[in-house]
């Protein structure tokens, strides 16, 4: 199951638990029973907790397999608050206080002064966790590495940490290294996970530090272990060096980046997620639905109820074989917008702007030039919209210098029209003259900028050859709709409407996301999209408001 579809999956969960509402009973009792499931569903992290020694190179190993190094590694003891990345669409870092009125985000390059032991002592800042959200296309498949202090140090605090959040994890990736691997407190923690029921990897880490021979011993005495702890189901084992599969993906070496391990660590991991994880999650909130539903009065309405979330689990059952660990993965994790295209339309765009510097020349413009006074007056005014939107960023001076001869200019029209003998058509040539978007100067500045801006893009896009660039902004429908009408290659205006419905997509499970958050009171769980998707998502279908705050 791709994410995709997983995502579909929960969001019908989430319909069924909306339709039940309706169904319910006793409001009160089924509503705090729904908001537990709602927020299991927005919540639905999966937690790959990494744990072992301190210097193993945990934070180290989470660099790598992000390609990136923005969290903070060292020799000494380091890492003192648990810290989580996940994927968000843009760089984002919640620090998260164990008192939660406390919380506030913060930039990624002051992440040392939380999480590390020397800017955080024993994590003396009371932090709960802090929350790190990247762009990063292996995050968007769902996971949330969490990095934990190292086990042993001669600081107690951390220990502690560590050991208070393990209960947290779904899967856990102990982290040893080739340098006397498996430590007292390591294979302590094997053993207890061994009566559990959760999932552990085990990574060597240091491959770098020993040759062949020494590597080899090394992997035989560990996997010896692991068989010795673990009854049945011993952990997956893999030799990695954090350090050089950072640096061979950095610069792109894909020899080195194999050589490192890093990848079959990484393919095991996205196959663990999506064959088991996923599926057991679902068919676990199915299974709650089930039984919130038995417990509602038989009608007709709740046996529907009951057949339809049956149904929903037979979907997900049927759709993951893989539940027995057989099913081939596929992963379609489809590249994200580029910035380009989370941009607001850059039509609106211009022509607010555009708009923006035209109402500060005329508001000045009319207080003082008995012209532009005229000009405005012959026009009757400005259109309804504009009139407020004028009075919102001018002054009651300004408005009674300025206004005065408009409000003549229909006076004297009235006055002509009052000797009239014409009082079958006054109505109607009455109505003709009120100003509406064609004879409003702001609507026709507006109409203007738009059409300029809607030239040269279409230009550009012909200039290109077909391409639809990637700096295209996420167009808003009567633009979009403009834009096709001077477009006559029709490869290109093919590719622009997978494009716009690719993003129309993806707005509308951001913002079923979004509600899922809402409703499972989890709603600083939003990242950054889900939170302007409320906004964002009307923006595509209509023009942006016509002045920019
Ligand atoms: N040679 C070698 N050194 C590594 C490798 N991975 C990490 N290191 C080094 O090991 C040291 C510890 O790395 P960290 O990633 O900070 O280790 P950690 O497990 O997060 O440590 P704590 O946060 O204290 O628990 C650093 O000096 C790293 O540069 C590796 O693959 N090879
Ligand atoms: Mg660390
Ligand atoms: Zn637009
Ligand atoms: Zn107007």
């Amino acid at each position: 199951m791709d994410l995709r579809e997983y995502e579909q999956h929960k969001f019908a969960i989430a319909d069924l638990l909306r339709q039940m509402e309706l169904a319910a009973p006793d409001r009160q009792e089924w509503r705090d029973q729904a908001t537990a499931l709602f927020t299991r569903l927005a919540e639905d992290r999966f937690n790959l907790v990494l744990v072992g020694r301190f210097s193993r190179g945990k934070t180290s190993l989470m660099n790598a397999i992000l390609g990136m190094d923005q969290l903070p590694t060292g020799i000494i003891p380091l890492t003192s608050v648990i810290t989580s990345v996940a994927y968000g669409s843009v760089e984002r870092v919640r620090v998260r206080y164990t008192k939660n009125f406390m919380d506030e985000d913060v930039p990624l390059a002051s992440l040392p002064r939380y999480v590390t032991q020397q800017g955080n002592p024993g994590n003396a800042k009371g932090i709960k966790e802090a929350e790190v959200q990247l762009p990063s296309e292996f995050l968007r498949r769902g996971f949330h590495f969490v990095d934990t202090p190292g086990l042993g140090s001669a600081i107690e605090e951390n220990t502690r940490t560590t050991e208070s959040y393990l209960p947290e994890a779904d899967a856990y990736l102990l982290v040893t290294s080739f340098d006397s691997p498996l430590s007292g407190e390591e294979m302590r923690f094997l053993r207890e996970v061994s009566a559990s029921s959760r999932s552990v990897f085990v990574v060597l880490n240091k491959q770098d530090m020993v040759n062949d021979r020494e590597r080899g011993e090394a992997l035989d005495y560990v996997r010896g272990k692991l068989d010795a702890t673990f009854e049945q189901n011993a952990p997956k084992l893999f030799s990695v060096s954090a350090r050089q599969a950072l640096a061979a993906k950095q610069a792109h070496d894909s020899e080195r980046i194999e050589a490192s391990g890093i990848l079959s660590l990484e393919r095991e991991l996205v196959d663990f997620l999506l064959t088991q994880k996923r599926s057991e999650f679902l068919l676990r909130m199915c299974d709650r639905l089930a039984d919130l539903a038995r417990r509602f009065p038989a009608s007709e309405q709740t046996l529907g109820l009951a057949e339809r979330i049956a149904a929903l689990s037979r979907r997900i059952g049927v759709d993951n074989p893989g539940r027995a660990g057989s099913a081939p993965v596929q992963d379609s994790v489809t590249a994200g917008p580029t910035a380009a295209q989370l941009r607001p339309c850059e039509v609106c765009a211009a022509a607010s702007s555009t708009l923006w510097e035209f109402q500060r020349r005329f508001q000045y413009e009319i207080t003082i030039n008995p012209a532009a006074q005229h000009d405005l007056a012959t026009h009757g005014g400005l259109c309804s919209f504009h009139t407020w939107q004028y009075e919102a960023s001018s002054s009651p001076q300004g408005i009674c210098e300025g206004y005065p001869p408009v409000l003549e200019y229909w006076a004297a029209w009235m006055r002509g029209a009052a000797s009239d003998r014409d009082v079958q058509g006054l109505a109607s040539k009455l109505n003709a003259r009120l100003t509406d978007e064609t004879s409003c100067v702001y609507c026709r500045v507006r109409a203007k900028a738009e059409s300029e801006a809607l030239a040269d893009l279409s230009r550009q896009l012909t200039e290109t050859q077909a391409q639809a660039p990637d700096s295209l902004s996420a167009l808003c429908l009567p633009h979009f709709a403009r834009l096709v009408g001077t477009l006559r290659n029709e490869q290109l205006i093919g590719e622009l409407l997978s494009r716009q419905a690719a993003l129309l997509d993806r707005l509308a499970e951001d913002m079923k996301r979004s509600a899922l958050k809402h409703d499972g009171v989890r709603r600083y769980l939003l990242s950054a999209e889900e939170e302007s998707a409320s906004n964002r998502g009307l923006a595509l279908l209509a023009r942006a408001r016509p002045i920019a705050d």
